[in-house]
Parts: structure tokens; C-alpha cells; sequence
């Protein structure tokens, strides 16, 4: 443990104190931790989990795969000799491949002695005179730590739906985002899925290839993109190798992490005939460069989105063979807008003998039986259920994380009525927490690996401002978060992601507050990190240590901020 935290704690119930708590052994608190422990800082990390690896510790569903530009792109890129070494074979990078590659870094960095795997963190309270978060887990230890870093995963607290009957299925039932270590077998069974997001829409083709029957209960139809998964060209990985610090400036500088250099040209621009031609050129090459860089307008003018839209309904057209279930199939609102899905043959497998696709909203689910579902017009007998139907994103698992700030006033109390931040990084009431991929910052429309090392960056360099100035505490400012959520929503308004009803905006979760999650920023938002951090934390309230030897609370605060609270 530093000097520091020996000047800022005096222990007294013997328990042990760290200077850094993270939650979380994702690609954000493995990282954390070891930015921190680079700065001699001692850290913990706790996972619930039996490995790390965070989502891909979780989502071992059949056919999870990275739904981003893959391979070299979704990684960490702060080691260039890590770079080197670790060999990506094709461009979507499956479920196994990127736990590999995390369970990797955990040694090569020899992280694991500092992480604390199936411990879940029950309570974190902040103690205002000792400017430290207590923080207890389910197996009875308790901690001392002046820093509290929530790297707790925007899609990682599970959506059981409340469907009537679930719990008396009598058959195995699974959560995709909980998914078994064992493998599970398909074979002979009917296997029922509920739930057509990401996740569904990968699972689906391969559970079909082995299920004596499949039935598909769909709510919304999707707008799906094949992957195009295939082996990593050797002369695009030689690139990145050798010109890395440049592809990562690229990516860095582009709106969402990727490598893509986006078009200039608007849908607009060209005939029919053109935009048709360079859509099916981008449907055959895969990937997600059809919406994000084709044209440089399909997420922001309608007219332009509907022209990628009519293009994926003719492709539905085309590719399912029966018209009744390719009309199911149809989506009807703006492409791009709900979470974009790569998939693997998802709408050739509506072709199969074997597979069925409820549309619930036709025919609604009444109850789970013992035996199956039961809809408004029959029965769906079943030996396997499985839940596709996602997470309460971005600001479920802090909440269900609860920690308890100043004045005993818990997260779900200051967010009760709507959720706010600094940065996306802090939150006003809860000093010296820090969040990664937290609400308000780009996570998940950015390259999450990449941006949850510049958010890891930033919270070192702050921390290390702290200690270099002597400083205990940091803490937003009365009135800063305000404006920063008004920052957030300006910018999500300027796009059509607004427009439909997704769980960027909350709308997924029955009674959750519809307020925009995610900071579509990019780039823009990285310089603003950095700005702020350039002016010495422009925005927060920084509080001196306490003296040296006391509890006592030093109140940095000036009376007129105390008193706007
Ligand atoms: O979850 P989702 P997901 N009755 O919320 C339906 C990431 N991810 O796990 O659209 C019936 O997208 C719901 O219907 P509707 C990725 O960012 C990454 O699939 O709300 N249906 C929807 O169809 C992704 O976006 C990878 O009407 C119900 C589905 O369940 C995010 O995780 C892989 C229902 C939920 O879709 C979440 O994807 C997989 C109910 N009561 C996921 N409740 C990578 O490869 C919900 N639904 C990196």
C-alpha cells in the first residue's frame, strides 16, 4: 500500500485497505488494474464470474461472436508487443477465441493475483470523514479503499422477462447472457427461444442445425447484416502489426473506434441504380461498413436510412423462401437506430423444415406451461426454453450494485427519478467512484475495448493528479451534470437514434426512465476527457487529504456548493 493511503486511513476495525477497489475482470477492470498497479497502486478486482473475461465470460451461447470490426481491431491495443503476439485468426472472432485471448493477457500481464474471481461485491459505502469506500462481498470480507472503479459491464445485468409462468417450465431454460459452462446439447430436442436481438439472431442458425425443431417467439423483427466472417487476410494483419500506433490513431479519431475511413458522399448523392450496386456490394463483403460507411448519412437523415432499409426488406424478400414468414420478418422502423446485428445465415434459417417463427405481435404469449408456451393461438410444446431478451443496459448492473454515497444516499435514490453523471465517468454524491463504460460515455457505440482503455487511462492519470497534489477526494461539481446531460442528449439528437424505441433509450426494461445512455460523441468525447484532465479537473470539487491522523472530515467544498445540494 502507497504512503498515501497509510495519511489517509488509519485503519480501525482491522480491515484491509487497498488504494483501489475494482468491480469487474471485463476488458475494462483488467485493464484498470493494471494501469494502477503501474502506478504502484495496490488494487483488487472481484468478479462474480469463475473466469475473467466479463461479457465473454458470460455469453458462452452457440454462435456468440464479436459483432464489431474483429480480429486486430476488438482488442486491447495499449501493448504493441501484445499486438504482436497474439495471432487473430478470422474477422468476427468467436466467443471462445476472445475469452482465449483475455485468460492471455490475465498472464502475460499477471494480473490474476490481484483479481478475485465468483465474488460478488454486496455493499459499498462511502465514509465522508476518511474520504473511503467500504466494500463488502458475499463471502464476508470487508475492504478499505479509497478508490471504488465500476467496470461492472453496460450489458451484463440480465433481463428475465416477466412472463407469466416462466418459473414452472419444467424443461432446462437458459439466459443467453447467463449461459451455462457445459456444453448443452440441442440434439432431438424442441428447443423454444425467446427474443431476436443480437444474441437470438446469432444463436438461432446454429441451435437450428442441431435441434429436432426450433421455435422462434419474435417481438420486433430486426434489420440483420451478414458477418461475412472469414479468415484474417495475412497482409491486413502484417499491416496493423507494423503500422499499429497509426491504425490506432485512426481508429481512435474515427465515430465509432473502427477502422473504416467514412464516406463523405450522402445516400442522396447517388441514383438508384448506384446506391443499389454499392449496397450489395457491402452485403456480400459482410460487415457493418453497409450502415456506418457507405454513405456518411444513413444514421442521420431519414431519407437516406430508408434507402439501406428498403434494400435489407428486399434482401428478406429474396432470401426466405415463404412469404408469410418473411413479412414477420420485416422490421419498419429506422435501420441502424436499435443496436446493429451481424449474423450468420439468420434469415436463410426461416428456410429450414425445422424451424418456426411465432410473432408475438399477432399472437401474444398467455403463459409458460410446464410443457411450453402457450400463445394466443395454441400450445408450442418444448423440452428447452432459451431467454434471448437482454439486459437492463448501461445502468442496470450499477444499480444493482447500489453503492451508498454521501449522506447514506444510495444510487438508486439519486437516480430514481433519471440517472446523471460527469463524463459518464462520475457522479455527483459518490466521491472517488469512477465508471467505466459508464451511462453518458460512447461504450457500446464505440469500440468497447479501445474506449474502456482511454476511460482506464483517464482514471489514472486522475488518480495520480490526486495524489500528486495531496488531494483525498474528487466529486463532480454542483451543476456540471446537468449540463452534461444536455450535452449528451444534443448529440444523440442530431442522430436518428432517438427516434426508436431500443435499450440505448431505456424502453426495454417495463418502468424504466427513457433517457439516451450513450454519449455519441466518439471521438469528440475522448478530446473532452482529455481537456478536462488538461485543466485540472475542470468541473469537479477536488477535496484536500484529511490531516494526517484524524477522521475528520476536511469539507473542501465552498458553502454555496454545499448548499446547492
Ligand atoms: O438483447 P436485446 P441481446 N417477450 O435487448 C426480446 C450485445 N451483444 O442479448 O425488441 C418477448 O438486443 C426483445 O424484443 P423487443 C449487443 O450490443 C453483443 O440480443 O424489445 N420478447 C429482443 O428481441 C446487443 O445489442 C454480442 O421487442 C422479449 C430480445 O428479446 C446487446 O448485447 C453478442 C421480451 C432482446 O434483445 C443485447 O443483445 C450478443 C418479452 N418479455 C449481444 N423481453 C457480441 O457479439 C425482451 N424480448 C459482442
Amino acid at each position: 500500500m502507497s504512503e498515501q493511503s497509510d495519511q489517509a486511513f488509519s485503519p480501525t476495525g482491522g480491515i484491509q485497505a487497498l488504494d483501489a477497489v475494482i468491480i469487474g475482470a471485463g476488458f475494462g477492470g483488467m485493464y484498470a488494474l493494471h494501469c494502477l498497479r503501474e502506478q504502484g497502486l495496490s488494487a483488487r478486482v472481484y468478479d462474480d464470474a469463475s473466469s475473467v473475461g466479463g461479457t465473454w465470460s458470460w455469453n458462452r451461447y452457440p454462435g456468440a461472436r464479436v459483432d464489431f470490426p474483429g480480429g486486430p481491431y476488438y482488442c486491447y491495443t495499449f501493448s504493441e508487443a501484445l499486438v504482436r503476439e497474439w495471432d487473430w485468426t478470422e474477422t468476427q472472432p468467436d466467443q471462445p477465441s476472445v475469452l482465449a485471448y483475455l485468460n492471455f493477457v490475465a498472464d502475460k500481464f499477471d494480473l490474476r493475483r490481484d483479481i478475485q474471481l465468483q465474488t460478488r461485491v454486496t455493499a459499498a459505502q462511502y465514509d465522508e470523514s476518511a474520504q473511503r469506500w467500504t466494500v463488502q462481498t458475499n463471502r464476508g470480507e470487508r475492504v478499505s479503499t479509497q478508490f471504488l472503479i465500476c467496470a461492472v459491464g453496460t450489458l451484463s445485468a440480465v433481463n428475465r422477462p416477466d412472463i407469466a409462468g416462466l418459473d414452472s417450465f419444467a424443461g432446462e431454460c437458459f439466459h443467453t447472457g447467463q449461459w451455462p459452462h457445459e456444453a448443452v446439447d440441442f440434439a432431438g430436442k424442441r428447443v423454444g427461444i425467446i427474443g431476436t436481438g443480437s444474441s437470438g439472431v446469432q444463436a438461432i442458425p446454429v441451435i437450428a442445425r442441431s435441434a429436432a425443431h426450433l421455435t422462434v417467439f419474435q417481438r420486433t423483427p430486426q434489420y440483420t447484416i451478414p458477418a461475412g466472417n472469414r479468415p484474417l487476410d495475412p497482409d491486413t494483419v502484417r499491416h496493423t502489426r507494423e503500422h499499429w500506433a497509426q491504425v490506432r490513431r485512426q481508429m481512435i479519431e474515427s465515430p465509432f473506434g473502427a477502422p473504416f475511413v467514412p464516406s463523405t458522399r450522402s445516400a442522396l448523392d447517388d441514383t438508384p441504380l448506384q446506391r443499389q450496386a454499392l449496397y450489395e456490394k457491402h452485403w456480400q463483403k459482410g460487415g457493418l461498413g453497409i450502415a456506418f460507411d457507405a454513405y456518411h448519412d444513413i444514421l442521420f437523415n431519414q431519407e437516406a436510412n430508408h434507402t439501406l432499409a428498403e434494400f435489407v426488406r428486399s434482401k428478406i424478400s429474396q432470401i426466405v423462401r415463404d412469404p408469410g414468414t418473411a413479412r414477420k420478418l420485416m422490421p419498419d422502423y429506422l435501420i441502424g437506430t436499435k443496436r446493429q446485428i451481424l449474423d450468420s445465415g439468420y434469415y436463410e434459417t426461416y428456410n429450414r423444415d425445422n424451424v418456426t417463427l411465432v410473432d408475438l405481435r399477432e399472437d401474444p404469449i398467455e403463459t409458460i406451461t410446464p410443457g411450453g408456451v402457450r400463445t394466443a393461438r395454441g400450445e408450442h410444446p418444448l423440452d428447452m426454453l432459451i431467454l434471448a431478451t437482454g439486459y437492463d443496459a448501461i445502468t442496470g448492473a450499477l444499480q444493482r450494485l447500489n453503492p451508498q454515497g454521501r449522506d447514506g444516499v444510495t444510487l438508486k435514490q439519486a437516480w430514481a427519478e433519471r440517472f446523471s453523471t460527469y463524463l459518464g465517468m462520475a457522479i455527483r454524491g459518490f466521491p472517488n467512484l469512477f465508471m467505466i463504460h459508464g451511462p453518458e460515455t460512447p461504450s457500446v457505440l464505440f469500440n468497447m475495448p479501445l474506449g474502456a482503455e482511454l476511460e482506464a487511462e483517464w482514471i489514472r492519470d486522475c488518480i495520480g493528479y490526486l495524489r500528486a497534489h495531496r488531494l483525498g477526494a474528487i466529486e463532480p461539481a454542483a451543476g456540471v451534470e446537468a449540463a452534461w446531460g444536455q450535452e449528451v442528449a444534443q448529440v444523440a439528437s442530431q442522430t436518428l437514434f432517438p427516434l426508436t424505441e431500443s435499450w440505448y433509450t431505456g424502453a426495454n426494461i417495463p418502468g424504466k426512465h427513457r433517457q439516451f445512455a450513450v454519449h455519441m460523441g466518439g471521438p469528440q468525447y475522448f478530446k473532452r476527457l482529455s481537456d478536462v484532465a488538461a485543466r485540472a479537473y475542470e468541473g469537479f470539487v477536488l477535496e484536500p487529504l484529511p490531516p494526517p491522523g484524524t477522521h475528520r472530515a476536511r469539507d473542501a467544498l465552498s458553502k454555496s456548493d454545499a448548499a446547492s445540494r
